[in-house]
Parts: structure tokens; C-alpha cells; sequence
């Protein structure tokens, strides 16, 4: 029988940018594994030490890696993050950062509850283009791709791009 290959996808961005709701749309809708990692960390309580400025677990990253790699090799993956350089360069095939403008990001936080530093500080994150030059340092340039995410028509024409990306990458990989 014949297995065939399938790229990994690396969904990365600002809290709030809309990471989760494609990730498991896209997942959805091609047969590909949905990895949240802060829920796998949850899961299998893969943190180390806590972090008192924002009152959360602070992630252990090698467990995280570690807990990963088999499953990365097998490839079909998109994994949902809100950093992206502690992962080994060779996992993914392409890593799409996710972009949504401040108001309408304050807005998202705000009603998940965020408040005061967490929510300034997460603003600010994406303000300064944090996660994209973080990706852009960790991955080879033409890799790192940005996606829009205001609105729910962006939501449709991200997955239509990847889904378009995906076929390509199986075809010519197969
Ligand atoms: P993340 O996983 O990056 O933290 P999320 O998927 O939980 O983000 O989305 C945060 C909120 O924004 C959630 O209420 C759904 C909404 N949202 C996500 N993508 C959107 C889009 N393209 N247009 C409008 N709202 C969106």
C-alpha cells in the first residue's frame, strides 16, 4: 500500500488572531491532525514552573518537542501555537502567521475575558509584529506567510489558500 506524504503546517500568531478557528476548520476539512499546543500541554501537564506576572504555567518546551516527534515524522499535522521558535525547523513545511487588526483584537480579548497587563501586552504583541518576526528569524523566509484575519470572508479565503497550497505540495511530493 502506498502511504501518501503530507506536509506539516505551522499556525502561529497573536492570542486571538483566529488560530484555533482555523486550525480545526482546516482539519475539517482535510483529514489533516489538529495539534493545539496549549491544550496538549494541559493535557499531559508539559509545563515547567509558573509564570506570576500572568498568572499561567510557563510551557516546558523540550517535553513539548519531545512529546511531538514521532508524530511530526508521520507528517499531516497542523499545529496551533502562539510562539513558534522553540519547534525544530524541519518539522514544518510552511508556516502561516496570522495578522488582525488592533481594534478588532482588543475586542476578541476583551470579551475572552482578558484585562489590564494580559490584555495591553497582547495588543502590543501584535502591534509590534511580534510573532511575524519571530517566525521570519526561525524559519526560512519564503516559508512564513500572512494571513488577514479581521473578518469571517478571510476566514473562507485562508482555508481556500491552504487547501490550494495542500494539494500542490502532495502532488508534488508524491
Ligand atoms: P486563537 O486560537 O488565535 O487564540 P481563536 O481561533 O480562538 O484565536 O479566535 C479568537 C476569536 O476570534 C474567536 O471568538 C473567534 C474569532 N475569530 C477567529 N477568526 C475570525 C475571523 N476570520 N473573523 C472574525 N472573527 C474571528
Amino acid at each position: 500500500m502506498k502511504i501518501t506524504k503530507r506536509p506539516n503546517i505551522l499556525l502561529t500568531g497573536t492570542p486571538g488572531v483566529g488560530k484555533t478557528t482555523l486550525g480545526k476548520e482546516l482539519a475539517q476539512r482535510t483529514g489533516m491532525a489538529y495539534i493545539n499546543i496549549g491544550d496538549l500541554a494541559q493535557e499531559g501537564q508539559l509545563f515547567d514552573g509558573f509564570d506570576e506576572d500572568y498568572q499561567c504555567p510557563v510551557l516546558d518546551e523540550d517535553r513539548v518537542v519531545d512529546e511531538l516527534e514521532d508524530k511530526m515524522a508521520d507528517g499531516g499535522v497542523i499545529v496551533d501555537y502562539h510562539g513558534c521558535d522553540f519547534f525544530p525547523e524541519r518539522w514544518f513545511h510552511i508556516v502561516f502567521v496570522l495578522r488582525t487588526d488592533n481594534t478588532n483584537l482588543y475586542s476578541r480579548l476583551e470579551s475572552r475575558g482578558y484585562t489590564g497587563k494580559k490584555l495591553q501586552d497582547n495588543v502590543q504583541c501584535e502591534i509590534f509584529q511580534t510573532i511575524y518576526e519571530e517566525a521570519m528569524e526561525a524559519y526560512k523566509e519564503d516559508m512564513v506567510h500572512q494571513l488577514p484575519s479581521n473578518q469571517p470572508e478571510d476566514l473562507e479565503s485562508n482555508m481556500e489558500r491552504i487547501v490550494e497550497w495542500l494539494h500542490q505540495w502532495v502532488l508534488d511530493n508524491n
